[in-house]
């Protein structure tokens, strides 16, 4: 049984890989804002035959992020498994107007917290010499789109500390993949435009988007693959969406 951290589990993509290794019946730490979520979660989870522990913590708090994996039982402090899942885009202006705590935000989700929960989870990992980081980056990263430019420099700077960790991992057998979807019909659009479920239901016309089930199941095949094969990067796009700009919708 592998004990298995998922950073922003309360939705989207991070809900979705708590799904899916709880069809495994693993031991899950499942981390979120949202304390209701949280439990309703677990519940869920633990009906499937998962063992669950819940944090409640921001990961851009990084006194927060240090007591919550300090108080977790003594059964799940063996962590094989991080997912730095937790993320989000704010706002889609031209980068010469966007707005000043959108941009801290995603720098301190995306970045920062990544980096934090990192920090915090890998030096064990090195002690026992087994793990496994799995990032969540993003087409996103591999170029910037109009009106993208923060989110997309967030999702570069993931694409360069998995490199990094990759590197400086390279003689443990902790193993280190980046996950980068495109288009995912989540709560994504509508938290980027603030709520607005109109627009962010524009996002998603005319072409059949991904689910977080379909990007749960490639963080589950990088995670189950032999211990000697490292699925270093995948990019997974819908089938119409060729990059990050370049997407065929039909009318
Ligand atoms: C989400 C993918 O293309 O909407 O990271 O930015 S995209």
């Amino acid at each position: 049984m592998k004990t298995i951290l998922i950073t922003g589990a309360t939705s989207g993509i991070g809900e979705a890989c708590a799904r899916r290794f709880a069809h495994d019946k693993e031991r899950l730490i499942i981390t979120g804002r949202n304390v209701e979520r949280l439990i309703s979660i677990k519940t869920e989870l633990e009906a499937m035959g998962a063992e669950v522990a819940t944090l409640c913590f921001d990961v851009c708090d990084r006194n927060a992020a240090r007591q919550a994996l300090d108080s977790l039982p003594e059964s799940f402090r063996a962590i094989d498994v991080l997912v730095n899942n937790a993320g989000l885009a704010l706002g889609l202006e031209a980068e010469y107007e966007g707005d000043f705590t959108d941009w801290n935000t995603m720098i301190d989700t995306n970045i920062k917290g990544l980096l934090t929960m990192t920090r915090l989870v890998v030096p064990d990992m090195v002690a026992r010499n087994h793990g496994h980081v799995i990032n969540i980056g993003s087409v996103a990263g591999d170029a910037a789109y109009a009106g993208g430019a923060v989110y997309c420099a967030t999702k570069a700077a993931v694409k360069t500390l998995t490199d990094g960790l990759r590197i400086d991992l390279s003689s443990t057998a902790v193993r280190v993949t980046n996950v980068k979807p495109g288009l995912v019909e989540t709560n994504f659009s509508n938290t980027r435009f603030h709520g607005d479920t109109a627009r962010a239901a524009t996002v998603y016309r005319g072409i059949k988007p991904l689910t977080g089930a379909d990007i749960a199941d490639v963080v589950h095949y990088a995670a189950s693959a032999p211990e000697h094969v490292q699925i270093a990067e995948v990019l997974v796009l819908a089938t119409h969406q060729a990059n990050g700009y370049t997407i065929f919708r039909e009318n």
